[in-house]
């Protein structure tokens, strides 16, 4: 599968979607690095039966893929993210709902199992809105919470900034927005700048949800994830949009591996667009893996049946480097020895 990105034909939502922070360097990075690996394939492996089963604390999923968080689905696709909830369950893929979704959750996992409904959070400033998301995702039973760290203020995206893009009125499902928003606004009005661990301990006090942190990038950051009762971590710098200068997931997951020792599972995002990305994600490290912008760009292609066949395809694609790797399960991958090419 080729690498791909969505041309938008508002400009403005392009530079949204498409854009990260500063100069891009992270965004860029992200794929660079992705591009830069190569595998070495092991040989007489029985490949015959291969299959890209995972199996973990937050249950059993035919693929290591997760979609990820991301606002604003009708953004994109009319019906947003209840198309994108249809795709999950098709595929049986757990899909994070985000906080800023633009579909009522209620209606969202009318459609979504609750084996593939995973709820997004932030730390807000109202504590309120923390509790009622979290109640929310015991109500609808999410298999786990996924705090976003790292977030306390929205990155400059000059690209966003330039374009004059904001949030349409009446897009946020959760959030009364009246007039367009910028992000920028949207984050200083609604997410907490003084969030500490404690709060952390706080949300995994509040609820018997599995808690993963979103946004580690430092290994002491990730043991101290595990210190506080956390059940997984994902490595991210957030698709590039917050710190431009942020380190890549792939560059740190290494050292974030060997100080979490197997305690809890490690999943990783950034740049992945393709079935080979996540093999190659998951030989650097990760137990699964998040699709961010490829969503949108695939809702947008063709709504729910060119999303949905993207990740049969992309399944597919998983499926068959393993065979050619000589890998007959997800976790043989992390076995596989991996070369930077400079
Ligand atoms: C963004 C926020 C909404 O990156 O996560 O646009």
């Amino acid at each position: 599968m080729k690498y791909f990105r969505q041309v938008f034909e508002d400009k403005r939502l392009q530079a949204y979607i498409n854009g990260g922070a500063g100069d891009e360097t992270a965004l860029q990075e992200n794929e660079a690095i992705l591009q830069s690996l190569r595998l070495i394939p092991r040989v007489m492996m029985d490949v015959e039966k291969a299959n890209s089963h995972v199996n973990d604390i937050l249950g059993a999923h035919d693929s290591p893929l997760v979609i990820g968080p991301t606002a604003f689905h009708r953004l994109v696709s009319t019906d947003g993210e209840c198309s994108t909830a249809l795709c999950s369950k098709l595929n049986n893929i757990p899909y994070v709902v985000s906080s800023f979704a633009s579909c009522d959750v209620r209606e969202i996992r009318e459609i979504l199992p609750a084996s593939c409904y995973w709820q997004q959070l932030y730390i807000f400033n109202d504590p309120a809105i923390t509790e009622e998301i979290v109640s929310d995702a015991e109500k609808f039973a999410a298999q786990a919470i996924i705090v976003t760290v790292g977030t306390p203020v929205s990155g400059d995206r000059p690209r966003e900034r330039q374009a004059g893009w904001s949030v349409p009125a009446g897009v946020c499902a959760r959030f009364n927005l009246k007039d367009p928003t910028t992000i920028s606004q949207l984050a200083r009005v609604s997410i907490s700048q003084s969030a500490t661990w404690d709060d952390i301990k706080n949300i995994t006090m509040m609820t018997s949800i599995p808690i993963l942190l979103k946004g580690i990038l430092d290994p002491d950051d990730a043991l101290r994830a595990v210190q506080i009762g956390c059940s997984g971590i994902i490595v991210s710098n957030h698709g590039g949009r917050q710190f431009d200068h942020s380190i890549s997931a792939l560059d740190t997951i290494g050292d974030i591996k060997e100080i979490v020792q197997g305690e809890i599972p490690i999943y990783l995002d950034g740049g992945i667009r393709t079935g080979l990305d996540v093999v190659k994600s998951i030989a650097c490290g990760a137990d699964r893996v998040l699709l961010g912008r490829a969503i949108l760009w695939k809702l947008h292609e063709g709504g729910t049946s060119a999303l949905n066949e993207y990740l049969h395809h992309i399944n597919e694609e998983i499926l068959h480097i393993m065979k050619l790797c000589g890998c007959p399960t997800i976790s043989a991958i992390s076995g596989l020895k991996v070369v930077r090419r400079v």
